[in-house]
């Protein structure tokens, strides 16, 4: 152990004594230490090795021999008795900025709250505020830590496009191993998680040992964290934790079902097996007798459980297996149900591109109809239209129209919500666009409450058909803003208004579990790209990965319709 990390267990200790209620002269012993320790210009094990731990002052006798302890064991007995004491939630609770041991034990002693989950409901149900010494700012500020916090929890986490772009790149470089037959992705990534933790890949060799070494001395390989003679693990560049599995032919469809997930989906696989006598492992499924079925694709073992072939993006243990046993398994969206793209920028406002180019690059992708929907004037800095000019854009639309037969541009706004819930243009002027996207991109530190006003208004406007990006989250840079999504959800189903699945890969928002809710609430979504230059049109794979993962069919989904459907929703008059 290093003087910093006995000092931050000594401060740990202090906090652990403070919650207990224990004396301040205790408490205040280890955090004096602690600075001591801090300050020191010598290494404590060094001076240990040397005898010579009595020189550094500062630090009592009683402490020192726990120095002692920690140096031989890496930690010391009076703090493994205090952690044991006090629940794991609750310490969990003490380390979120802002919220001490004195909070924390107040939260326990007053409401009963022993992890950070119940801390943040009794936050969102009010009952925070009422505390002695707290309050409504108080109540905001805990909701707001622990929003951040569990952002944070996502660091280290990879967008999944991203790492997806990653593990093809390393799968075409394995590919030309001649001891490599096949190399798949598993995972999270092939299960399309929004963000992934590292690469998961599986390979068929018939000499394990070489595929291996061929993997860990690829060229790109910044470090070597394991290799081995069935598997490998190496840090790519960019901190791409990459895990590689070899395996003979025989066994590929039991390791890739294994190594595929979720684990919550295997355990629940493996419960199904045990109900028929067997045990299911990445090695295949083993009857009483030891006599072991191996399989060699993944569907086999689906078929032997009685299950469908369960499309990765739903194993998650989410329902599916049941869903399957009984039937009711949904028929997930597909590319090739996509009809057209709703939200698209052109050079109007932040886009790169003309309306043209972005018309041609929608008939070339085979779709029906294309919205330009360019920012409103809030969004200064993206050159958001002013009154007039959302006028010359409509005329401007109108003309592209009479030039293009193959496809239908549908003229839009992607229009700010203010703080108040007002949006940037009049009604009569929405009422003139064929479709009205709205969306949040200021005051996103508005408490719960004032959010989730601020977007039902939105939703109670006749002339709004989509919210974009409901939650504003940015994977690996910002959290979700705080606003009730079971209210949207309701409400938006109440007003016959649609939510979009954004496709940006930094975004993919809403994600898997809110799309999911609303389609439970009937609630249609919009998949779209919200493109700024031609290529994003392609983003929209990764808006229909989430749409999968939340279940989706093509009829939950807008832009499925044909335009003449499409038109008859919107109530866009037909010519
Ligand atoms: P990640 O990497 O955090 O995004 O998520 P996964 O699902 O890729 O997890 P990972 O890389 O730890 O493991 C890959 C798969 O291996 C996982 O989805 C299921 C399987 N697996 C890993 N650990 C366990 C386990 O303890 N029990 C079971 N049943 N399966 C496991
Ligand atoms: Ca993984
Ligand atoms: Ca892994």
């Amino acid at each position: 152990m290093d003087n910093i990390q006995i000092a931050e267990m000594f401060n740990r200790m202090a906090k652990l004594l403070e919650f207990k209620g224990e004396n301040q002269f205790k408490t205040r012993a280890y955090t004096n230490a602690a600075r001591s320790i801090k300050g020191l210009d010598e290494e404590l094990k060094v001076l240990y090795k040397e005898g010579d731990l009595d020189s550094i002052s500062g630090v009592g006798e009683a402490l020192k021999s726990k120095i002692t302890e920690m140096l031989e064991t890496g930690t010391f007995d009076a703090y493994e008795k205090t952690m044991s004491e006090i629940p794991q939630g609750i310490i969990d609770i003490m380390d979120i900025p802002g919220i001490g041991p004195k909070m924390a034990r107040l939260f326990y002693e007053k409401l009963g709250v022993t992890s950070v989950d119940e801390l943040s409901r009794a936050a969102r149900e009010h009952r925070i505020r009422r505390l002695p010494r707290m309050g409504e700012k108080q109540e905001e500020k805990i909701l707001r830590s622990i929003v951040r916090l569990q952002g944070d929890k996502d660091h280290g986490r990879h967008p999944m496009a991203l790492a997806m772009e990653i593990a093809k790149e390393i799968r075409n470089e394995l590919c030309s191993c001649p001891h490599i037959e096949k190399v798949t992705i598993a995972g999270s990534l092939r299960r399309k998680k929004d963000t992934v933790g590292d690469i998961d890949l599986i390979a068929i060799s018939s000499e394990p040992e070489r595929a291996i070494e061929f993997f860990v001395n690829m060229e790109k390989v910044e470090e070597i964290l394991n290799s081995g003679t069935s598997k490998g693990s190496v840090i790519y560049p960019g901190n791409y934790h990459v895990d590689l599995r070899v395996v003979d032919k025989e066994h590929y469809g039991s390791m890739l079902q294994h190594f595929t997930g979720s684990k919550e989906h295997n355990i629940h696989l493996r419960k199904l097996a045990l109900t028929k006598g067997y045990s299911l492992n990445e090695y295949g499924l083993t009857n009483e007798s030891g006599n072991i079925t191996s399989c060699t694709g993944e569907e086999d073992i689906y078929e032997f459980l009685g299950l469908d072939h369960l499309p990765p993006e739903i194993r998650e243990d989410r329902g599916e297996i049941e869903a399957s046993l009984t039937g009711n398994l949904p028929r997930l969206i597909e590319r090739k149900d996509i009809k057209g793209d709703l939200h698209v920028h052109s050079n109007w406002s932040d886009g790169a591109n003309t309306m043209e180019e972005l018309a041609e690059a929608a008939i070339q992708r085979g779709y029906e109809y294309i919205a330009i929907t360019d920012h409103s004037h809030s969004t200064g800095i993206a050159n958001g239209l002013s009154d007039r000019r959302l006028q010359e854009h409509i005329d401007e639309i109108d003309r592209l129209n009479e030039k293009f037969d193959e496809i239908k541009i549908l003229s839009g706004t992607e229009c700010d919500i203010r703080t108040d819930g007002k949006l940037d243009y009049s009604n009569d002027l929405l009422e003139q666009l064929d479709i009205v996207i709205v969306a949040v991109h200021a005051g996103l530190e508005q408490d719960r409450n004032k959010m989730t006003k601020r977007i039902v208004a939105a939703l109670e406007n006749e002339h709004v058909d989509i919210i974009a990006h409901p939650t504003g989250r940015k994977l690996g840079k910002r959290p979700a803003y705080d606003v009730d999504m079971e209210k949207v959800i309701t409400v938006a189903a109440e007003n016959k208004k649609a939510l979009e699945i954004n496709s940006s890969p930094w975004r993919l928002d809403l994600n898997d579990i809110n799309a999911r809710k609303a389609k439970e609430h009937g609630v249609m979504i919009a998949i779209n790209t919200d493109t700024h230059t031609l290529d994003h049109l392609d983003n929209i794979t990764f808006g229909i990965d989430v749409a999968r993962r939340a279940w989706l069919e093509a009829d939950d989904v807008l832009n499925t319709m044909n335009l003449k459907q499409l038109c008859s929703r919107l109530g866009i008059p037909k010519d």
